[in-house]
């Protein structure tokens, strides 16, 4: 009996499990069947969004990236949801008019990515000014194949729209859906798949985000049509920003030059460096504390050491970079202007009036040049280099860049630096007079390629009694001590830059200059371990310690110098070979190098450091400001004395008003353009008459 209740029971379930399926089943048939216009258009745009990604960046991570398909079905999801309010007859009408603007998205980027190898911008619109030669892209004039290939899209859904019509279909939907209810559903869905999108992001993506400039990174995790979207408010935002306050700024702007003193007399090194040629390294990530450190007798940066030892070195020299890190560096050395507040000088303002260096030394005479082997659109710089006046920027198009011979970002110092200095070997012998920015791109965080920098070792060896050697692991394994094996091997790359230079005479009439963009924003912990560590417990020793020296907030910012040098192959023990200690910002590079090489820029915000001398203040975007005898922290409203005598109350609060006012100053110039001589003739009469309203 129990045998028979149980058999029954066995089928009985099996049955109600077959007609769940069914019900499932039929279900979703039923919703497919009742959806296909919607599920048509997000199914295609999605496709084409794909193959975007596919077809640009060749890679499987790239284009089957599932965050960027999540991202990419959330907005077609969300602008397919609003055609439910439409009769079923005219919905055609409504997903047909987005699948042509998606579409068009697709096939605009796609043509661009093309020429640029990177995605478009309607703030290039604005831009084409700089854009004259394209340079590095690869031209192709007519529309290639695949291009089209997203077309197959739009043609698809006719065809699917012609075939419902035929089987009367919209005339049989109409009769089954609530058009709000259908709506607020796929919203929710949108809704569910946003969190889904949301909570798969990580800190990087979302910073990365808003800063923009990353546009391939963007797009593979955030899908081609949210990489638009905000692509659009990034680029109207600097528009929204100017477009307010542009006479007073004016009128600060004007008052700020009359007041100022510039320390602009001529010193015993006026004109010292005038009709030499120049070459000036980026040196990406270099900081000041590696200079003369050692691990087991082994220098870390000989080449730096050499440098500063022979050289005019300026060892308390800080950068002021904000969100847009190289950019920034790359801004205020050739500008002596601050980065913006919100966006960066690079990507946001890269339509405004600069006089940099480049120019000025055009000026002279001298045929300028950047080089640097990464995208010529990262950080926008192929606008960028041109708007600062280099006259032409090798980057990585104009470089052999073989998969062997890549390291982190791209290709490896040692042979950009080899294929450089063919480049200039050339421009040598077309130019008189040349100026030349060369930048480094190894030495850059994560610092992971460890393997790829060459035998370098972060521990410390020692001998026993016994005559064994003992190896403590020390900074191996750490970020800082990864750091130290790339920057080494940076060192290296630069060391044969320079012999090879040397090699073919390219050194004899030439200042070389170098300067650390900016530092390696490497943990505090790591330096607390560098500067405490205990062998025989292999880590930080104990704070009770006598020997224990904190490495406090101040300690870290302190030593977020980066050097600064100048030097020629002579100058090894003549009077221009010393070490400066004084205080020195990126932003008193052009005022300092100005009078060596004989050129002036009134809007420079820093100073000449052989005037101004240990008087000298750099202040940072964060508002923090650092003297020879006190750092200020402007979040906290605190300090930290460098010298025994620091300063009074007053003249803090004195720095600190100085600092703010420089900061709004430099960010008026860019933001409204305050270095546009035509704006000033034409006048802001939009404006006025806003702003009296
Ligand atoms: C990229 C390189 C690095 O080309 O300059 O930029 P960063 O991340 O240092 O700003
Ligand atoms: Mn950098």
């Amino acid at each position: 009996m129990k045998i028979v209740k149980n058999t029954f029971n066995k089928i009985k379930n099996e049955i109600l499990k077959k007609l769940k399926e069914i019900k499932t089943e039929h279900l979703i048939k039923q919703y497919i069947k009742n959806n296909i216009l919607f599920l048509s258009f997000v199914i295609l745009m999605v496709i084409n969004a794909t193959l975007l990604r596919f077809l640009c960046m060749h890679s499987i991570n790239n284009y089957l990236s599932f965050k960027a398909i999540l991202a990419d079905t959330v907005v077609c999801v969300f602008i397919g949801a609003f055609g439910y309010l439409f009769k079923p007859k005219n919905r055609f009408a409504y997903y047909m008019t987005f699948t042509i603007f998606l579409t068009a998205i697709c096939m605009i980027n796609s043509v661009y990515y093309t020429f640029y190898t990177s995605f478009a911008s309607i703030s290039m619109l604005s831009l084409t000014q700089y854009i004259g030669d394209v340079g590095d892209a690869v031209v192709e004039n007519v529309l290639q194949l695949k291009d089209l290939v997203y077309l197959i899209a739009p043609i698809t859904l006719i065809i699917i729209h012609i075939r419902l019509k035929k089987k009367n279909y919209y005339k049989k939907v109409e009769l089954k859906t609530e058009r709000k209810k259908m709506t607020i559903k796929t919203l929710s869905t949108a809704g569910v798949l946003l969190v889904l999108f949301l909570v798969t992001l990580t800190s990087l993506d979302v910073s990365r985000f808003f800063k923009q400039w990353n546009k391939e990174y963007i797009v593979m995790r955030f899908g081609i049509y949210i990489y638009q979207a905000n692509d659009v408010v990034t680029s109207i935002q600097p528009k929204i920003n100017s477009m307010f306050g542009y006479d007073k700024a004016k009128k600060r702007f004007n008052d700020y030059f009359e007041d100022r003193n510039e320390y602009t007399s001529d010193n015993e090194y006026t004109n010292i460096f005038e009709g030499k040629n120049v070459i000036v390294i980026h040196g990406e990530s270099m900081m000041t504390n590696a200079i003369g450190l050692k691990f087991n007798g082994q220098e870390v940066t000989p080449t730096l050491n050499k440098l500063s030892s022979e050289g005019m070195y300026f060892s308390n020299f800080y950068s002021q970079v904000s969100v847009g890190t190289s950019s920034d560096s790359e801004l205020t050395f050739n500008t002596g202007l601050m980065p913006t507040k919100s966006g960066t000088a690079f990507v946001s303002y890269a339509d405004r009036t600069y006089i940099g260096i480049p120019s000025l030394m055009e000026e002279k005479g001298y045929y300028s040049f950047s080089m640097h082997a990464n995208n010529a659109d990262f950080w926008n710089r192929r606008a960028m280099h041109k708007n600062l006046g280099y006259a032409h920027f090798y980057a990585k198009a104009e470089y052999d860049v073989q998969k062997e011979n890549i390291i982190g970002l791209g290709l490896s110092d040692k042979e950009f630096f080899r294929q450089s200095v063919e480049k200039l070997e050339k421009i040598n012998s077309e130019h008189e007079k040349w100026y030349g920015m060369v930048m480094m791109l190894t030495n850059h965080t994560p610092f992971s390629d460890v393997e790829k920098y060459g035998e370098f070792d972060v521990n410390i060896k020692e001998t026993n009694e016994e005559g064994e050697e003992v190896v403590y692991p020390y900074m191996e394994g750490t970020k800082l001590g990864n750091y130290f094996k790339s920057l080494h091997y940076a060192d290296e790359a630069l060391g044969e830059f320079i012999t090879a230079l040397d090699e073919k005479g390219l050194l004899d009439n030439t200042v070389f200059i170098l300067y650390g963009d900016h530092d390696a924003r490497l943990p505090r912990k790591d330096y607390n371990l560098l500067y405490n560590y205990d062998k025989e417990t292999n880590s930080v020793l104990d704070s009770e310690d006598p020997n224990y020296k904190e490495y406090d907030y101040y300690q870290y910012e302190l030593g977020r110098k980066v050097p600064f040098i100048i030097w020629t192959k002579d100058m090894k023990g003549t009077n221009l070979n010393f070490t400066n200690t004084n205080v020195m910002g990126m932003y008193d590079v052009v005022p300092t190098l100005g009078n060596m090489l004989g050129f002036k820029n009134k809007y420079a915000l820093g100073h000449d450091i052989y005037n101004i001398k240990e008087n000298n203040i750099v202040v940072f975007p964060n508002g923090n400001w650092v003297n020879n005898k006190l750092y200020y922290n402007s979040q906290k409203a605190e300090y930290k004395p460098l010298v025994e005598d620091a300063i009074s109350e007053e003249e803090i609060n004195s720095n600190t008003e100085y600092t703010n006012k420089l900061l709004d100053i430099s960010n008026d110039i860019i933001v409204f353009d305050l270095l546009n001589k035509d704006k000033d003739k034409e006048g802001r009469l939009n404006n006025e008459i806003k702003e009296k309203s």
